[in-house]
């Protein structure tokens, strides 16, 4: 009895913990809404099923957790080893393990009873509200392998969400049959309040993911499956979200908005959008016909009998000379003027030998090999390397047959 008299400051600073806790958790709630359970800030009733479901459970484990913490604590304290004092040996105990067992299972049962107990409202769409806008009815998805989410009254604003490296794209489904036509937009989505908004999500490259924390669970977008989710804002304003599967370099940047305005709003910019997308259409067209216009009066322009095709000039005949004395500064080809001596050019340089002199005995394709490859041999007292080698690219094959036959014609006065 002492013990427990003793033990009886400890508990109460246990609870005053918890006590404390809790005051400060209690304050921070909304700012702290996405650490402690999911988010539900649009009103969306999916959203709200899956919050209150969470917190629901949230609550058991902790009665649970405070229950069995707080009873290890208390036994660990209450029967601790004492000298002089016998602890009492038990073992087995019938009632106690078919209580705890029972009890578990109890806990798993209530836990799937308020989970199914909230399905409806996680899965099924409510109908929209009396204001709430809605897609023409022959617009309404059509069932695959997963259902569509819509709403009991088959009224709701279908939109079709492609994922696709690194964007989401939105389409609004119309009463015709051509997707190109619809009032599209991407990374923001703009919809109605108190409408039920019905998704189809599809990929178009890899796996991507639709997640807008706010608005209830993630639907994956799989190429070649369509997934179907839905939401029904009731608080105007911007909900943010982002790909929530890995799905390349730019997975990070691929975020997504939905913009929650008055269904008067809304209406006025889809109106606004289905004109300037017919505008758009309209200058397309119009540009078009002036194209086929100039088109078929160039056409109409043009002679019967076919233009005689002008001959093309002959290419003007290469100086060899001119390349001696200048080179070919466009390739980079040094003008042999300035290192050679060379009468008929003009030219007294000293740098490599007096060609007058060196290729008197040289025929036309020896003069060719000196120039092509310099240093196969070497003039008598020139240093080797200093003659470019690389004539044989910055020449063509015109110009160096050209200047080659100069050289011969100017050393043998031909
Ligand atoms: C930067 C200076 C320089 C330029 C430019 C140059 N050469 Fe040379 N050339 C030399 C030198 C130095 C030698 C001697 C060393 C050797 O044979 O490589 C030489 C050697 C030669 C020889 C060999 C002479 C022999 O011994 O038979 C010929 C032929 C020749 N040059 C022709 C030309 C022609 C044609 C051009 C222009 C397309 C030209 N060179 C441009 C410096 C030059
Ligand atoms: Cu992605």
């Amino acid at each position: 009895m002492r013990a427990l008299i003793r033990s009886r400051p400890a508990q109460t600073s246990l609870l005053g913990a918890i006590v404390v806790v809790g005051c400060v958790l209690a304050p921070a709630s909304t700012a702290l809404a996405g650490v402690l359970g999911p988010d539900s800030a649009g009103g969306s009733p999916n959203a709200e099923g899956i919050r209150s479901l969470y917190f629901l459970i949230f609550a058991i484990a902790l009665i649970i957790f405070v229950g069995v913490g707080g009873l290890i604590a208390f036994t660990v304290y209450r029967f601790r080893a004492r000298p002089g004092v016998e602890a009492q040996q038990t073992k087995g105990n019938n009632r106690l393990e078919i209580g705890w067992t029972v009890g578990a299972a109890l806990v798993l049962v209530l836990i799937s009873l308020v989970t199914f107990l909230k399905l409806d409202q996680i899965r099924n769409p409510p109908n929209s509200d009396a204001n709430g806008v809605s897609s023409p009815r022959n617009a309404s998805f059509t069932p695959g392998p997963a259902k569509p989410a819509i709403p009991p009254n088959g009224r709701s604003l279908n939109i079709d969400v492609t994922g696709q490296q690194y964007l989401w794209r939105y389409s609004y489904a119309d009463a015709d049959t051509n997707s190109l036509n619809n009032v599209f937009s991407y990374e923001q989505m703009v919809v109605p309040t108190g409408t039920t908004v019905s998704l189809r999500i599809r990929a178009q490259d890899v796996q991507h993911s639709w997640w807008i924390p706010d608005l209830g669970g993630k639907f994956d977008a799989v190429p070649g499956y369509t997934n179907y989710t839905w939401f029904k804002i009731s608080e105007p304003g911007v909900y943010r979200g982002q790909c929530a599967e890995l799905c390349g370099r730019g997975h990070a940047t691929m975020i997504a908005s939905v913009k929650a305005v008055s269904p008067a709003a809304f209406r006025v910019w889809y109106a606004e959008q289905k004109a300037a997308i017919a505008a758009a259409k309209q200058d397309a067209a119009t540009a078009r016909n002036a194209l086929l216009a100039k088109q078929e009066a160039a056409a109409k322009a043009m002679p019967s009998e076919p233009a005689v095709k002008a001959v093309p000039a002959p290419a003007a005949a290469i100086d060899g000379k001119k390349i001696f004395v200048a080179g070919v500064p466009a390739t980079g080809a040094l003008a042999c003027g300035s290192c050679h001596a060379l009468k008929d050019a003009g030219s007294n340089a000293a740098v490599g030998p007096n060609l007058d002199v060196v290729l008197k005995p040289d025929n036309a394709a020896m003069i060719k090999e000196s120039i092509l490859y310099p240093n196969k041999e070497i003039a008598k007292g020139y240093a080797k390397g200093i003659m470019p080698l690389n004539y044989g690219k910055t020449l063509t094959s015109a110009q160096l047959n050209a200047l080659v036959k100069y050289i011969d014609e100017a050393v043998h006065g031909k």
